[in-house]
């Protein structure tokens, strides 16, 4: 039944992943690439037209897909009373350059949550550490812009745009990281022996969970100790916590530990947390409940994310969550914690950069800045 509209205030403010929302961005799927190699990255997908070495755009079908299923998640949310706001999609397939090096293509524009976090009255762009995404945050430049006019009390920020020259990243990472075994791996994950050097502050947003005063942010393939000592720095009023997982290939928090409300945490049972961080959350009560085991066994074709994007979840409000329609076990699993399930399909979107909470940005959240672990 559609509620009235509440987002009309146009203020910034959000303070956790939970509190009631009430204004949000939902990406777009147009024009996304299959982008072109470059230190950070490479894509090798033979069998769907892209072989290490080449780029392109995504093809048109897979586009109009996701596109569907984007709008139709903005409608149910419009639907609920949220206000909701899409990106302005570049030309992706334009190489871009800085005067220290030169990208053959860029990304896309859906994973809206990988390039801004909302903290307080605070938007934050993050640096991004693939050079395919260094311009992204143009997409989104036009609603930040509108924010900025219409909210006085906005602040506006954006962390040290990076170099990104090949001194950020450990030369012949991939290929000397693929042939690891598994447990190599995830000690080097603990050591945080991963693709990024510390030449510079280097994070996605997408690696930061927010639970009022206390920020976890996760060490990963495109974070670095770096990137958290400058949010450390950045959000003095904050305690922010840099955090691993036994995750061969971390990549973004919020399909591996994500808060649903107050005293509760999803967790990925396949990567398991550290001692410390489980200790920090059960000395002040704080349930840590293990994801139901994804439907899926992997995530589709040309997508770069997991099966675990069953678990990357929007949170409505502290009672309602909007997860994958075909998510059945995950959906009873919430049921079964007390929460509203609004399911969505949503699995079209997954080669476009990931899930709901990838998809999105809140804008606004009724509630205000809490400690949960005083
Ligand atoms: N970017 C969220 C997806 C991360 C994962 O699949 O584990």
């Amino acid at each position: 039944m559609p509620v009235a509209h509440q987002g009309d205030s146009m203020k910034v403010n959000a303070w956790n992943e939970w509190d009631p929302l009430t204004h949000v961005i939902v990406g777009r799927a147009d024009g996304t690439m299959v982008q072109a190699p470059e230190p950070a990255v490479f894509r090798d997908w033979p069998e769907e037209g892209f072989p290490r070495g080449t780029h392109g755009p995504l093809p048109e079908a897979m586009t109009a897909a996701a596109n569907e299923q984007l709008d139709h998640l903005a409608r149910v949310l419009e639907g609920r009373g949220i206000r909701v706001d899409r990106p302005r999609p570049l030309d992706f397939s334009q190489p871009v350059a800085t005067p220290e090096w030169s990208q053959k293509s860029m990304f896309g524009a859906m994973p809206v949550r990988d390039v801004l976090v909302t903290i307080g009255n605070e938007l934050l762009e993050a640096t991004m550490s693939f050079r395919s995404r260094w311009f992204e945050y143009l997409a989104h430049r036009p609603l930040i812009e509108s924010y900025f006019r219409a909210d006085p009390d906005m602040r506006w920020e954006a962390a040290p745009k990076p170099r990104l020259t090949e001194a950020s990243y450990r030369e012949g990472f991939w290929d000397a990281y693929d042939a690891l075994p598994p447990e190599e791996k995830i000690a080097r994950v603990r050591r945080g022996e991963l693709l990024l050097t510390e030449a510079e502050p280097l994070f996605d947003a997408a690696d930061i969970a927010r639970l009022g005063k206390d920020l976890f942010v996760q060490r990963s393939l495109a974070t670095n100790a770096a990137g958290i000592r400058w949010l450390r720095q950045h959000l003095p009023d904050h305690r922010v916590h840099g955090v691993t997982f036994e995750n061969a290939h971390p990549m973004h928090i919020d399909a591996t530990w994500v808060p649903l409300r107050p005293g509760l945490v999803l967790h990925c049972a396949e990567r398991p947390a550290e001692e410390e961080l489980l200790h920090h959350l059960k000395v002040n009560a704080w349930q840590v409940v293990q994801a139901a085991t994804p439907q899926r066994q992997a995530a589709p074709p040309l997508s770069a994310c997991s099966r675990w994007l069953s678990m990357n979840v929007l949170v409505l409000d502290p009672g309602t969550v909007c997860v994958e329609a075909g998510e059945t076990a995950q959906i009873e699993q919430l049921y079964a914690l007390g929460f509203d399930v609004v399911p969505v399909p949503f699995w079209d979107v997954a080669p476009f950069g990931g899930g709901l909470h990838c998809a999105t940005l809140d804008i606004h959240r009724e509630g205000m800045l809490q400690d949960y672990f005083p």
